[in-house]
């Protein structure tokens, strides 16, 4: 499907989003000092002259040392600082008797730390005395962009896009006016993105030349992004030797295939000095790999490092590889083995600047799966962690689904400690940062760092609300808060976002948008795919429910639901042995039905529908009673939503009304379509008596 059927008009001016004129305020109506050199205190600058302009305070450029009086607020450069080495985007806050002083060694902690006073507000300024130093978690919190140069044929100008049009590209061309580029790059500035990838992963023909003949164009876009500390990535083709070159192999140990990349990183960088590198889907899905000339992943992603070395760039070699053309007959190929498969056996083989991104389940991005076990198994390989702000398979920004919780999840998981227990061992985000104690890997010690830090799925286009859904514009700004921090709690990351984004709003419209975004990941869950089992969507573009949809196809993507039962059996003993390839207590855990979490029981075991919960419902009366709960919660948001949706812009208020009705919509369809269908294969009835089709 070509992205967004009801594509949006991108006639009006794009919404603020969490940066109204309003959120400036506190720092606007104060007297104000911004000190230092450097292209982003020059940044910082610009916002505290605009903002003291509209709000009736004083700006004033110092140099660094400069006396100062009378001021309510210094931004200042310290003098350089001995750090470990890349940039520091760390910032040090104190406020004395009201007064406020942003101190950073590097120009980019200034500007984190002037988004960080803009987030706090009057609260900067009127809390008590404190003395704190903040600084990222890791410095690599990277979005990816799925878009294309040219429309394509099926995925449209955005693959995977919810949100109308790309804010890079129309139709061919890169867009001649990037204004719109700038208030994204702003954006995610304030909420602490410093990266971003501008072209899809899937790299077709038109794409492969931003690397080469458009490179231009790219560096337009790179000097927009540069002003607000991001760097840009491309995504690369690995045939492009041939397909842009016109040698005649793209072996990664050819000769002239690595002098290629050579002199095209070469090229990239004389004309974009802070460019990031290089992201790399590979043997994936019809890309273009190493496999094709028997070379390994290691092989194809140190080739281009070499090439990306000399200027400190980075590869980011996805781990998402799979063979899309399986035969379901066939248990020995499980899609969720695959990346454990293929690169666990490459652990230690990979250069210092190469990044493997790997997706945190080990399927695809869906509301619900066990982590990816490769996340735990690279300890001498920089792993990222992907996630995907794009609501691809969790309702395409037409539901409100907030996923702040789901990362929170995430982040917080601990493979080698079974749940609940206060974890001794690293969570997901330790591993993703190099932060946290360090783990001990069996035999091998302490994991190697830096780490490999965060990406995601951006979820953006030239829609007015950016992301389609109003609503989703808080998955974005959580993912960037998230990278910065990711012990922080996603309710108050939702605060953050409510009272930047609705200035002035009554206490009744936080509580509303509460009551709405709080739990809603776990309600589409409820009327989707039951028990961690994922897909179900309809086949191509992945919206609505088909309950058989991926059953008969090709994609490894089964339930394999009968008249007896349903579940994909991935246990060591009698299945797939994915089970195996988490570390201890989890191996034990996923591999027995009676351990297993209800929520991930049918992703690994295949059971009866009278297989008894730890809920204490049976299977499929539990997917009765999900089906209807989840679409009796859409009915309850829409009633909260009712309640203040006049008390709203009218605009907002439009497009989310309009957006909750289609879930319902929607909802009831998922309900009823897997209501029926199990209902049919089962032939047990609902307990409770009420309406299966
Ligand atoms: O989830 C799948 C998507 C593809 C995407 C792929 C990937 C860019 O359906 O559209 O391709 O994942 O992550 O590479």
């Amino acid at each position: 499907m070509t992205g967004d059927s009801s594509r949006p008009s991108s006639a009006h001016a794009p919404h603020p989003a969490w940066l109204p004129d309003d959120a400036f305020a506190a720092i606007g109506s104060r007297r104000v000092v911004v000190a230092g050199d450097g292209a982003l205190a020059g940044t910082v600058a610009e916002e505290v002259a605009a903002a003291t302009a509209r709000f009736g305070g004083s700006f004033s450029r110092l140099e660094v040392g400069d006396g100062v009086s009378d001021a309510d607020l210094v931004l200042t450069l310290s003098p350089p600082v001995p750090t470990s080495g890349g940039p520091d985007e760390s910032f040090r806050l104190t406020r004395e008797a009201g007064a406020v002083v942003v101190q950073a060694a590097c120009d980019a902690g200034l500007l984190h730390g002037f988004f960080h006073l803009v987030r706090l507000g009057d609260d900067a300024f009127d809390g008590p005395d404190t003395d704190e130093t903040h600084a990222p978690a890791t410095d690599l919190r990277m979005l990816d962009h799925w878009d294309n140069v040219d429309v394509h044929p099926t995925m449209g100008q955005v693959e995977r896009g919810y949100s109308g049009g790309s804010i890079f590209y129309d139709d061919g061309v890169v867009h001649a006016d990037l204004s719109r580029v700038e208030r994204y790059a702003r954006l995610l500035a304030a909420v602490g993105i410093n990266r971003v990838a501008i072209n899809n992963v899937n790299v077709h023909a038109r794409e492969a030349r931003l690397l080469t003949d458009d490179l231009g164009d790219v560096v337009r876009v790179a000097a927009v992004f540069r002003r607000w500390g991001i760097r840009v990535h491309l995504s690369v083709s690995f045939a492009s030797p041939m397909t842009l070159g016109g040698l005649d192999t793209s072996d990664p140990l050819d000769q002239g295939v690595a002098h290629w990349w050579v002199r095209a990183a070469a090229r990239a960088w004389d004309a974009i000095p802070d460019f990031g590198g290089f992201v790399v889907k590979a043997d994936s899905e019809g890309q273009p790999g190493p496999f094709a000339y028997g070379r390994t992943h290691a092989d194809g992603a140190n080739m281009l490092a070499a090439a990306v070395e000399p200027y400190d760039g980075l590869v980011h070699w996805r781990a998402f590889v799979y063979d899309h053309k399986q035969d379901w007959r066939d248990r020995s190929t499980d899609r969720a083995r695959a990346a454990y498969d293929h690169f666990r056996p490459l652990d230690g083989t990979f250069s210092d600047n190469v990044v493997l991104q790997v997706k945190y389940g080990p399927m695809d991005f869906q509301v619900r799966e066990p982590l990816n076990p490769l996340l735990a198994a690279m300890p001498h390989t920089r792993v990222a962690l992907e996630l995907q702000v794009t609501q691809e398979y969790t309702g395409q920004q037409r539901h409100a689904v907030y996923l702040g919780p789901q990362w929170s999840q995430i982040l917080g998981f601990r493979f080698w400690d079974s749940a609940g227990r206060a974890g001794g061992s690293p969570s997901v985000a330790d591993l993703a940062t190099g932060r946290g104690k360090a783990v001990e890997d069996p035999g091998t010690g302490t994991w190697r760092k830096p780490a490999g830090g965060f990406a995601a799925v951006s979820n953006v286009g030239d829609d007015e609300f950016w992301t389609g859904h109003p609503f989703a514009q808080a998955n974005l700004y959580a993912y960037g808060r998230l990278c910065w921090d990711p012990t922080l709690d996603p309710g108050a990351v939702l605060d953050e976002w409510v009272g930047l984004t609705f200035p002035g709003a009554p206490d009744v419209v936080g509580q509303a948008l509460h009551a709405v975004l709080d739990r809603s990941w776990e309600t589409y869950e409820l009327y989707t795919a039951p028990l961690g089992v994922g897909f179900m969507v309809r086949p191509g573009h992945h919206y609505g429910p088909d309950v058989d949809g991926y059953e008969y196809t090709p994609w490894g993507t089964y339930h394999f639901a009968d008249r007896d039962g349903i579940g994909v059996d991935r246990t060591v003993g009698t299945g797939t042995g994915y089970a195996g390839q988490y570390p201890a207590p989890w191996s034990a855990t996923y591999e027995s039905p009676t351990s297993c979490p209800d929520e991930l029981l049918l992703f690994f075991h295949h059971v009866p529908y009278t297989h008894v919960l730890h809920s204490g419902k049976t299977v499929v009366q539990h997917i009765y009673d999900t089906h209807f709960d989840g679409v009796e919660r859409v009915e309850q948001m829409i009633a909260v939503w009712s309640e203040v949706s006049a008390l709203m812009d009218p605009r907002v208020s439009e497009r989310v009304s309009e957006r909750l009705a289609e879930q319902l919509r929607s909802a009831t369809e998922w309900r009823d379509q897997v209501n029926t269908y199990f209902f049919r294969k089962s032939g047990i009835p609902d307990e409770r008596g009420r309406t299966i089709y």
